[in-house]
Parts: C-alpha cells; structure tokens; sequence
C-alpha cells in the first residue's frame, strides 16, 4: 500500500491506494512507520518525501475499515490515534532532516494534517485540503489543531475545522497553509528537485532547525534565545560548519556531508 524508494540521497515515499484516494488502513500504517524508520537508519538519505499515487494524495482514515467502523458497538477511536496516527505525526516531527510533501491531489482529514506536519509543502494547483472531520462528528486529529491554527491563525482554522470548506491548493498557498502551489505537471519534478538539494545540504543543521521551529511555540523569548545559543552550539562543531565556511571563504562550492 506504499512504495519506497531511495535516490540521491532521498527517500520517497508514495502512498499508493489510489483508488480508495490513499486513505489509511492499518496495513498502509504499518507499512508507513515501517519506510520512516527505514529512512531513519538509512545513512545514506537526509531528506523524505512523501506523495500520493493517482489523483488523490490522502482521504485520511479508510472510513470503510471495521477497526473504526461505528457499526455495532462503539469503537474506541483513541486506540486508533495512541497506535498509528500520533506515533506517525511524531515520527515525522522528530525526524532529523528535512521532509517534503508533494500533495498531488486532495488531502481529506489526517491526509491533510500528515501534510501540515512535514517541514515543507508542495501542492499541485488541483489539489485542495478539507477538515473533513466535522462532517463525520469528529474532531480534527493527526495534530491538526496544532498545526493549522499556527499556520493559518485561530479565525480561520476554527472556520475551515467547524465547516470543513474545501480550500484550494492557490488559497492554501496564500492562506500560509503551505509552501506553494505549482502546476500539476510540474509538482513532482520541483519536490523531487527540492529534496535532492535538501539532500546535498547540511543535514545535522537543518535537523537543529527543526528542534528550533518546533520549541518556538511553546518558548518565551528567553528560552528561545537560550535553545539557539545551545542549538547553535552544536551546528558550530559539525563537519558541515566548517566545510561550509572553507568552501565560503575560498569560493568554492561546498561538499556537506550531512554531518
Ligand atoms: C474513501 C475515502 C475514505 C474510504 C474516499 N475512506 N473510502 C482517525 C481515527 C479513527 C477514525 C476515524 O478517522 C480518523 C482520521 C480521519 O481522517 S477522519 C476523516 C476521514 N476522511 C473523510 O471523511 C474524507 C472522506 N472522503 C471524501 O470526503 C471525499 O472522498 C473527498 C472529498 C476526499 C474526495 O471526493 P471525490 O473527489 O468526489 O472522490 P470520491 O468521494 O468519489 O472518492 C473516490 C473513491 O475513494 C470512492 O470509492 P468508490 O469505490 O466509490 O470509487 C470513495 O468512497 C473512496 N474514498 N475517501 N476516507
């Protein structure tokens, strides 16, 4: 229900359910954590991405699976999100280099909140993203109402949480939903180009990046200026510090090792 593959330093990962729109089921979940921890331990890749096959990149939950299914007696959703969802937005989050999504067409529910938890978002202008969530009686989940009201403010993150109006991918772009909107044809050149580069970048800094921009919203300005200080700390004794600024200062374009 996935495929996994590795280039140039990249690991892309294409959700591939296409014609139930890639939504989840407990197999695609364990195969999932299963290609992020591969791409973890891999040396070789510093930077993820992640895309849909077909004209979908996620409808979230498979609605038609039994473990959730409300026929019958009531399911435990919690166990749901405590085994496979939140396990999934963490693993991205805590993911030591950059992760690229590639959403190649609409992103329902946790499709869209898988989305907003990477560091970086390419849309296709086809594609739209819906909190479909309320439709159903359910709450946003998959970190949802952590994300979108920092990326778009609280008016309008409890207006497309309590509607679940379909935003388009140019709407989302200009909203700060993500990182841009870009020709359909073109979405998976440009992502595939974005991370290759990734990949060439210094990897242990751009992972301290993330530490950075993830603490922000917790940290007052004290403490932030405090976790820079001891961020930066280590960005000062990796190998890429160093090449970067040798390679700066003979110009010359510099080898990161990611390190
Ligand atoms: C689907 C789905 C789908 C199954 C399309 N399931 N088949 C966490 C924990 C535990 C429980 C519950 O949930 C969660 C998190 C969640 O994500 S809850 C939110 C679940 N997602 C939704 O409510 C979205 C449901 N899908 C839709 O609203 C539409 O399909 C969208 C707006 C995404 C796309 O609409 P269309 O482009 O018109 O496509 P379609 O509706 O015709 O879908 C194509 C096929 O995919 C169709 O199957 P069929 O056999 O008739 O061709 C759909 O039934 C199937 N599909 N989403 N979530």
């Amino acid at each position: 229900t996935i495929l996994y593959e590795v280039a140039d330093g990249v690991a892309k990962i294409t959700l591939n359910r296409p014609d139930k729109l890639n939504s989840f089921t407990v197999q695609m979940h364990g195969e999932l954590a299963e290609a992020i921890k591969a791409a973890r331990t891999d040396e070789s890749v510093r930077c993820l991405l992640i895309t849909g096959a077909g004209r979908g990149f996620c409808a979230g939950q498979d609605l038609g699976d039994r473990a959730v299914s409300p026929g019958g007696e009531a399911p435990d959703l919690a166990e749901s999100l405590e085994k496979r969802y939140n396990p999934l937005i963490r693993s991205i989050a805590d993911l030591e280099m950059p992760v690229i999504c590639a959403v190649n067409g609409v992103a329902a529910g946790a499709g869209a909140n898988l989305a907003f938890a990477c560091d970086i978002v390419l849309a296709a202008r086809s594609a739209s993203f819906i909190q479909a969530f309320c439709k159903i009686g359910l709450v946003p989940d998959s970190g949802g109402t952590w994300s979108l009201p920092r990326l778009v403010g609280p008016a309008r993150a409890a207006a497309l949480m309590l509607t679940g109006e379909k935003v388009p991918a140019d709407k989302a772009a200009d909203w700060g939903m993500i990182w841009k909107a870009v020709d359909d044809e073109a979405l998976a050149e440009e992502a595939e180009a974005l991370a290759k580069h990734l990949a060439t970048q210094p990897t242990a800094g751009l992972a301290l990046i993330k530490r950075a921009l993830k603490e922000t919203w917790t940290n007052t300005l004290d403490q932030q200026l405090n976790l820079e200080r001891d961020l930066q700390s280590l960005a000062g004794r990796t190998r890429d510090y160093q090449e970067g600024v040798d390679a700066f200062m003979n110009k010359r374009q510099p080898a990161f090792v990611g390190k």
